[in-house]
């Protein structure tokens, strides 16, 4: 057998320098390694425990983690291969300064810090504190993510901070504030197993969150009947006893049908219903006139199969109602939740074993990350900037005066739209990739353009951070300790494999120095991400999200501790409202009335066909990371856009054509992808590419009234076919990946 090459050198020479295969000490598994580091998973919500392994500070690979209860070893493609990441030759080593016409320059640390000092004091004395803004992201740990919260506020003193959450959770944060109180998955995925019926709208489970997809198989084992609402045959719907093939936006439509159904067949449980909630009679008058021809005609589904599901769900003793972005990523994003919450009052069927509600949380931490004062409205707790005892309890912990913390800031696409209007002239981002994750991107380009200032916080050279002025190289997740939650509200360790590289920095050190050179240094001293840690714990103490009685060592000992956990001897709680105490202000649990109102932007003669947009399994949000390993793009080198054989015959496309879409907003050329998963009327594009690849350039920035997420999964399209055809063919290991089940290690 040929020997291995065993030096980097000797690689390049024989193979070239391919840039998406990182060469990698030990990938060949010819060192033993110095140490195995139990942690997280960088990628999804899901935190799968997974031990690196480290050889001579680098991340040389992996073993599974076969006692994290969650995953209990499982991992996905992308869980497998996120060590890669680490030691990339694009990887940023040292702070970048921008030079006109020539590109980026390295310079020292100190130039980039007191350069970015001194521009944030003139922006801000210029044309006043808010004028500079921060944008921040939760693949952050709480330690970050907390820390962000009080910098922007205490060392930065603006009021515009949001966070990319606001592309993600806020919808599902926003109908579980109005009906609970609360922003939690009601029961850990335990519950999961056993319950008799599930319905999941709007979540690509296997490709997205491949490792929970075991848990909806144990729980058909044991006999659970699935239902999947989703305008594409996903691949966990190709085993679903009923798959509702649901028109882009149709979702609140199809639930309050349900619900006319739940009320008219007494499927309903009155006990609960008068106990325990409010608003029910208001929430059925909502919906009184929502018969199932009428339904049939707004969702798209067969007027049967809505009768089916509403009968599945009707007489079913125990049940797990689960969504995703599918239902949230809409100006009615709310509406839509609310009408999911309807549907499990109604039935009573929550705080009990084997019965559960939630939303599946996307991001790493993107739980945790939208609990400790992340947002333009928040402050640690879950609190309210707006709300004086809250501001007073918060600024007693940061030691500042209540008067000088700022109030509510702009969200994330608002800050875009304010740099427009000229209201904000200097940002600093951390762990968002707005360029490509934004809706409407030509219009955020604009903007980026348009800042006096720009820095950007990052480990690649994201097509963001192309616009900084200056670029800070910060950490990878396995660079810095600290702990994240997951999407079932369980806060686990992660740890510090590897110190980072050359002259990078922590991210957590980079902000604290910055705070110091802005007069704020006695605010930020910590010395350990534990010492932010037990801060935070103070600070969300009495809040909803109360971390309180969390405590690192008891973390480690437990493999996670579920929120809320008040005090150190409480256990935690990972199954919610079983003393059916709810949050809210009366201690009920709310029923909203929803009326269903149609997307923005609707199809007609000249948009005909509506664009859907989302995920693929191998490759992660903007793409900065996957896009980077060789293995993945393999799976899925760029987007392609999935069309239904019928549609594709009436414009004459043929598979791999290369198909411009326009909307209102832009255009872009794709290869079709025939496909009979699709409904005839949709097409989908994944959103993980920049530039001319972007899907964003199609979206539409209309936002939901109340969480202002965009409306990334319905707007009205052409479709043009350029007489092309596309350039790169997929690999055998693509189409794979969009067979069922073969894409999750899990069976
Ligand atoms: N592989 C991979 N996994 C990821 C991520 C990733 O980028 N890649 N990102 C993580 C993050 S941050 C998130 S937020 C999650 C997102 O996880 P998901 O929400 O599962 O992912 P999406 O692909 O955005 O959308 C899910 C589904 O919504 C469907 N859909 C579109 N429009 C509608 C509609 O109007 N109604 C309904 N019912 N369904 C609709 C789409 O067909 C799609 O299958 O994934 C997390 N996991
Ligand atoms: N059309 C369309 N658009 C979408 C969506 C969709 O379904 N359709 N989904 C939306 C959703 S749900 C989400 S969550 C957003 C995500 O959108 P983004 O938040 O913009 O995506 P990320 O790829 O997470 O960008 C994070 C950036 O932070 C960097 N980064 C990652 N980890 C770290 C770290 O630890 N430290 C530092 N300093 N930097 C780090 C990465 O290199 C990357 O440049 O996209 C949204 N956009
Ligand atoms: S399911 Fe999510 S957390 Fe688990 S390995 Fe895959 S990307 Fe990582
Ligand atoms: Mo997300």
């Amino acid at each position: 057998m040929a020997k291995l090459p065993v030096t980097v050198d000797k690689i390049i020479e024989k193979f070239g320098p391919h840039k998406a295969y990182p060469p990698q000490v030990g990938f060949h598994g010819a060192h033993e390694p110095d140490k195995l580091v139990k942690t997280h998973c960088c990628y999804c919500g899901m935190q799968c425990g997974i031990q690196l392994k480290v050889k001579d500070n680098k991340i040389a690979g992996f073993e599974p983690w076969m006692e994290f209860p969650f995953n209990e070893g499982r991992l996905c493609p992308k869980g497998i291969q996120r060590y890669m990441q680490n030691n990339h030759p694009d990887r940023l080593m040292d702070p970048l300064q921008r030079v006109e016409g020539k590109g980026f320059e390295p310079v020292s640390w100190e130039h980039a810090m007191s350069t970015t000092v001194s521009e944030i004091k003139r922006i801000q004395n210029t044309y006043g504190n808010d004028a500079f803004a921060m944008l921040s992201g939760v693949s952050l740990t709480n330690e970050k993510s907390y820390m962000i919260g009080k910098f922007a506020r205490v060392a930065l003193k603006t009021a515009n901070l949001d966070y990319n959450g606001r592309l993600c959770m806020v919808s599902a944060g926003g109908g579980n504030k109005k009906a609970f109180g609360l922003d939690r998955t009601s029961n850990s995925w335990a519950d999961l197993k056993h319950a008799e019926v599930i319905l999941v709208a709007g979540a690509n489970i296997s490709e997205t969150f491949p490792t929970l997809t075991h848990y909806i198989w144990q729980a058909r084992d044991n006999g659970a009947k699935l239902i999947v609402v989703d305008p594409r045959v996903i691949p966990l719907a190709r085993t679903a006893d009923l798959h509702l093939a649901v028109r882009p936006g149709g979702d609140s439509a199809l639930f309050g049908a349900m619900l006319k159904i739940l009320v008219d067949n007494d499927w309903l449980d009155h006990d609960f219903i008068k106990n325990h909630t409010s608003g029910f009679q208001e929430t059925i008058e909502a919906v009184k006139d929502y018969d199932l021809e009428w339904a049939e005609e707004t969702t798209g589904i067969p007027k049967e199969q809505i009768m089916e599901a509403a009968t599945l769900w009707g007489k079913a003793k125990t049940s797990f109602l689960l969504h995703a972005r599918g239902i949230e990523h809409h100006s009615k994003g709310v509406d839509n939740v609310l009408s999911c919450i309807n549907l499990v009052l109604a039935t009573g069927r929550i705080g009990k074993p084997y019965c559960g509600y939630g939303t599946i949380t996307g991001q790493g931490n993107g739980q945790g990350g939208r609990e400790h004062g992340h947002k333009c409205d928040q402050l640690p707790g879950n609190r309210d900037i707006t709300n004086p005892e809250h501001r007073k309890y918060i600024a007693g912990v940061w030691g500042i005066d209540e008067k000088d913390m700022p109030g509510k800031g702009l969200t994330a696409y608002e800050q875009i739209e304010a740099i427009h209007r000229g209201d904000i002239k200097g940002m600093i981002s951390i762990c968002f990739n707005p360029l490509v994750s934004l809706p409407n991107n030509n219009f955020v380009r604009e903007a980026l353009e348009k800042l006096e200032f720009y820095i950007c916080i990052d480990t690649f050279l994201s097509e963001t951070a192309r616009h900084a002025d200056i670029i800070m190289a910060g950490s990878l997740h396995e660079e810095e300790e600290g702990t994240v939650t997951t999407a079932e509200g369980r806060v686990v360790k992660i740890n510090e494999a590897i110190t980072p590289p050359g002259n990078t920095r922590r991210d957590g050190q980079i902000l604290m120095e910055l705070a110091a050179r802005l007069g704020t240094g006695d605010k930020f001293s910590y010395n350990t991400s534990e010492d932010i840690f037990n801060e935070l714990r103070v600070a969300s103490k009495g809040g909803t999200a109360d971390y309180y009685g969390i405590t690192y060592k008891k973390v480690v000992d437990n493999m996670g501790v579920f929120w809320p956990c008040p005090s150190e001897d409480h256990p935690g709680t990972p199954r919610l409202w079983e003393d059916r105490k709810f949050k809210t202000p009366d201690g009920k649990a709310h029923f909203n009335p929803v009326t269903y109102k149609p997307a923005a932007e609707r199809t007609d003669k000249e948009f005909p066909v509506v664009l859907t947009t989302g995920r693929v399994v191998s490759q992660y949000l903007s793409g900065t990371s996957t896009r980077r390993i060789g293995k993945l793009v393999d799976q899925y080198p760029e987007p392609l856009l999935e069309i239904h054989p019928k549609l594709a015959y009436q414009y004459d496309i043929k598979d791999r054509d290369l198909i411009k879409v326009k909307t209102r907003r832009g255009e872009a050329s794709f290869p079709a992808q025939l496909v009979e998963t699709i409904r005839e009327d949709t097409v989908f594009i994944p959103y993980h590419w920049g530039g001319k690849q972007s899907a964003n350039q199609l979206t539409i920035g209309t936002l939901d009234p109340v969480s202002k997420i965009p409306e990334f999964k319905v707007c009205a399209c052409q479709l043009i076919p350029t007489g092309e055809k596309a350039t790169v063919e997929l690999t055998e290991t693509a189409y794979q990946s969009y067979l069922p089940a073969e894409n999750s290690n899990d069976k």
